[in-house]
């Protein structure tokens, strides 16, 4: 199998520079995007900030009345955000390069990572050159400027995107990714919050390299197998993780360990209970319905069993949801008399929400 090459591309100071290019008055001054909570004049965090603004010290994050504090003696300007106007924008640049990747996959509002093996048939020559030229694209059709990294895998090209921003280029080849990863800090990598660095930092672990010489059964010891085996992988920059078109999903899950296996429905339905809430939660952030909910049961002879029920109409009814999953595991559990392990809740059959709505004013001739 041919080597993969991986992009990530990040755009510098994203919801500040739109405002810039929008305000060309704006430029050179401190830029402080808002989410202004109403409560009172200044209450409410900052959503993000430019260079400016960022070298007193505001960022992401902060309370707009500590930012206001910094930046009092020099001419700032905040504003609130305009998510509308963003998603319009961002909209526009993730069409620019989509059309630049074999596979694409966005992230976020202004991240998206390209699988580009094919179209540079491995070369990190070509690989560079795509990327100087998406950056000269983005710019000449939006006049936004954006910091790409490259490299072997996704965790490599996020990092290699956060080295030299904005506006920057950084090209990991494979045989330079552990000098590359060595000095710098394990905050650095996915998933290394702040809590973890500081637990990491106990164990005298502050870099990448230290983090990859540290004994692998201490690492587990504290975070558990599957977080020790991910730092260690990603110590290493090894990252199997493929970039991945993310269209509507089929369906969406959640799974949960019980902590003993058991046919008590009574001990199961409290789990069952809150995986149901997850999944509710997953469903309504992404604006969807569903029209049926499965339960899964994973019985301690490691056999996987299902049940399903679908509905006439579509649904993110939580009360309904659990009231079908309870139903469900009722069945289940007087057709059999299996001991579960691990119990999960699935909904499929998905929809957008508005298509629910449009469906029903049609109905209803509104
Ligand atoms: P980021 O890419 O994290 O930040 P950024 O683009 O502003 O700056 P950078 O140059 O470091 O990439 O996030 C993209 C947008 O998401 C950002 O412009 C505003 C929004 N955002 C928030 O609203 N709140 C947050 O806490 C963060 C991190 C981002
Ligand atoms: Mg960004």
């Amino acid at each position: 199998m041919q080597a993969r090459i991986i992009m990530l591309v990040d755009l510098d100071y994203f919801f500040a520079q739109i405002e810039e290019k929008r305000n060309p008055a704006l430029k050179d001054k401190p830029v402080v995007v808002c989410v202004y909570s109403g409560r009172t004049k200044d209450s409410g965090a900052v959503s993000t900030a430019n260079y400016v603004a960022r070298k007193y010290g505001v960022k992401s994050g902060i309370p707009i009345s500590l930012a206001k504090t910094k930046l009092k003696d020099v001419d700032a300007v905040f504003l609130p955000v305009d998510k509308e106007y963003y998603s319009k924008v961002s909209e526009k640049i993730m069409n620019i390069l989509r059309g630049y990747a074999d596979i694409f996959e966005q992230v976020s509002v202004d991240e998206a990572y390209l699988d580009v093996s094919q179209k540079t048939r491995g070369s990190y020559l070509d690989a560079s050159e795509l990327a100087a030229r998406i950056k000269d694209d983005v710019f000449n059709q939006q006049k936004l400027t954006c910091s790409i990294g490259v490299g072997p895998n996704k965790l490599v090209a996020k990092i290699a995107a956060d080295y030299q921003k904005p506006d920057g280029l950084t090209v990991v080849k494979p045989e330079y990714v552990l000098r590359f990863l060595s000095p710098l800090p394990v905050r650095r990598l996915v998933g290394v919050g702040r809590k973890t660095e500081q637990r990491l930092e106990t164990l005298g672990v502050k870099t990448i390299a230290q983090l990859a010489r540290f004994d692998i059964q201490k690492l587990v010891d504290v975070f558990g197998r599957n977080l020790a085996a991910y730092f260690h992988n990603a110590s290493l920059g090894i990252d199997e993780d493929p970039v991945e078109e993310r269209g509507e999903p089929e369906s969406l899950s959640k799974i949960s360990t019980l902590k003993e296996d058991t046919n008590d429905i009574t001990k199961i339905l409290p789990v069952a209970y809150h995986l149901c809430e997850e999944v509710h939660k997953k469903l309504t952030q992404r604006q969807l319905v569903c029209r049926s909910v499965s339960i899964y049961v994973v019985a301690s002879d490691l056999g996987m069993h299902s049940r399903s029920k679908t509905f006439e109409n579509p649904t993110s009814d939580l009360q309904l949801f659990k009231d079908t999953v309870k139903e469900l595991f009722e069945k289940f559990l007087a057709e059999t008399d299996l001991q579960a392990r691990r119990v999960g809740v699935k909904v499929s059959n998905l929809d957008k929400k508005e298509a629910m709505q449009k469906q029903l004013t049609s109905f209803f001739g509104g």
